[in-house]
């Protein structure tokens, strides 16, 4: 197996790599966050129910950019704490956190000089929540990045992707440039402190020249700033797949899969479809073993609060990351790939078992494994379990553990590469 994985592996994302992914490759863990003026409508319009509308519910409902700008008169998160937010994410086990600075609807949630329609200017709560959220994290040791919509932009006569309001054939995507998007991106890049990411989402209107001297002038702002290979033409310093993706195979580089907790992006009042706090653990380990990262999506409301069940379930995401972290920061792919019970991930000499149904005997096969074996033993415990070779394939004895643990850990030390 591990040939074959590596020959998959070793084709990579296709981007160039950035000197500074490092960090974003042993992250592994993100949060992601869409909030904006959708949240506050909640998946409703005029009495009526929008599913599986979230951040697009403008589009959905064909509301007029008019119309729906006079909803930031009515946008007042007196509960978003900024602090509450970042430990939140700490008690997770989170790593970076990516939040909307401006979704598709068009509005600022952060001061801007470029447009105002931001929730400075525009809304009663009349501060800036992306000025706290930058200094919260930062508290916190968790890297800051910013969601934009460079685009797609439903509120401007000349941005992307609103036909049901403005006319596109009459549409000067270059104004719209020049005038919103590229000034909000370097606002972004100056007044929050180091960005750890800018994640573009939804290229459009630029030549991939146009788009390189528009990546260039942002990063002489920030070089060190990772930018979402979303920003088009096939550049980036990341890759993101698609929306609630992982690859097939294992891929080298640096690379991130990104879910929502529930069915929706924005929040919306009648999506309860959580994921457990064991599906988001097993979600994390398989996007970990294929050597990438998962940044997992919440909605808060209108009010600023994250919904109970995302607090919930992260924090119990967190738990078992404080104990089996080791076998998901910083690991590269696992060589052995997945397998009935469960996924693997790889240091040097280590290669990590995560089972995530234990076989009824007890013994579980790790097929394909040449390498020496040194010791097995169980991550949480340390306590050595037995082994025996059979051929190739190395064959264990599991001890008993709680049959419904999400993910129990073992750990294969051995020598040779
Ligand atoms: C997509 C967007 O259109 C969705 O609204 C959401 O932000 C998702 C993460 O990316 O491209």
């Amino acid at each position: 197996y591990a040939q074959v994985m590596e020959e998959m592996w070793d084709k990579g994302t296709g981007l160039k790599e950035h000197p500074n992914v490092g960090w974003f490759k042993d992250a592994k863990f993100g949060l992601f966050i869409h909030w904006g003026l959708y949240s506050k409508l909640a998946g409703k319009w005029n009495g009526k129910n929008y599913y599986g509308s979230g951040e697009w519910i403008m589009n959905q409902a064909k509301i007029p950019a008019a119309e729906y700008a006079k909803v930031a008169s009515t946008f007042n998160p007196v509960n978003f704490n900024a602090d509450e937010w970042a430990q939140l994410a700490s008690d997770a086990g989170i790593k970076y956190l990516v939040i909307t600075a401006k979704h598709h609807e068009g509005f600022a949630m952060f001061d801007s000089k470029a447009s105002d329609f931001n929730i400075v200017k525009a809304t009663p709560y009349g501060k800036d929540p992306m000025k706290a959220l930058a200094t919260a994290t930062a508290k916190k040791n968790i890297r800051f990045g910013f969601y934009y919509s460079q685009f797609v932009d439903w509120h401007e006569p000349n941005g992307g992707r609103n036909s049901w309001d403005f006319d596109e054939s009459k549409k000067n995507y270059a104004s719209y440039y020049s005038q919103k998007a590229i000034p909000q991106l370097k606002e972004l890049l100056t007044n929050y402190g180091p960005l750890g990411i800018v994640w573009f989402d939804l290229p459009g209107g630029l030549t991939k020249e146009e788009t390189q001297k528009l990546v260039d002038s942002l990063h002489a702002l920030q070089p060190q700033s990772l930018f979402s290979s979303r920003v088009g033409q096939g550049l980036g310093d990341y890759k993101d797949f698609g929306d609630s993706e992982i690859p097939d195979a294992p891929v080298k580089g640096a690379w991130e899969s990104i879910y929502t907790h529930n069915d929706s992006w924005g929040y919306i009042e009648h999506d309860l479809n959580f994921k457990s706090p064991a599906a988001i653990i097993q979600l994390l380990a398989k996007v970990a073993s294929k050597g990438g990262n998962l940044m997992l999506n919440v909605g808060p409301d209108g009010n600023g609060r994250i919904p109970y069940h995302s607090v919930k379930y992260l924090r119990e995401t967190g738990k078992w990351l404080k104990k089996n972290g080791e076998a998901i920061y910083g690991t590269t792919y696992g060589f052995i790939p997945q397998q009935p019970w469960g996924v693997t991930t790889a240091k040097p000499g280590k290669l990590f078992l995560h089972v995530f149904s234990r076989p009824g005997n007890g013994k579980l096969l790790v097929p394909g494994f040449s390498n020496a074996v040194k010791a097995v033993y169980a991550l949480g415990n340390r306590q050595s379990v037995s082994w025996k070779k059979a051929g190739n394939d190395l064959e264990l004895q599991l001890p008993a553990f709680a049959q419904d643990a999400p993910n129990t850990v073992f750990v294969v030390e051995y020598t040779g590469a």
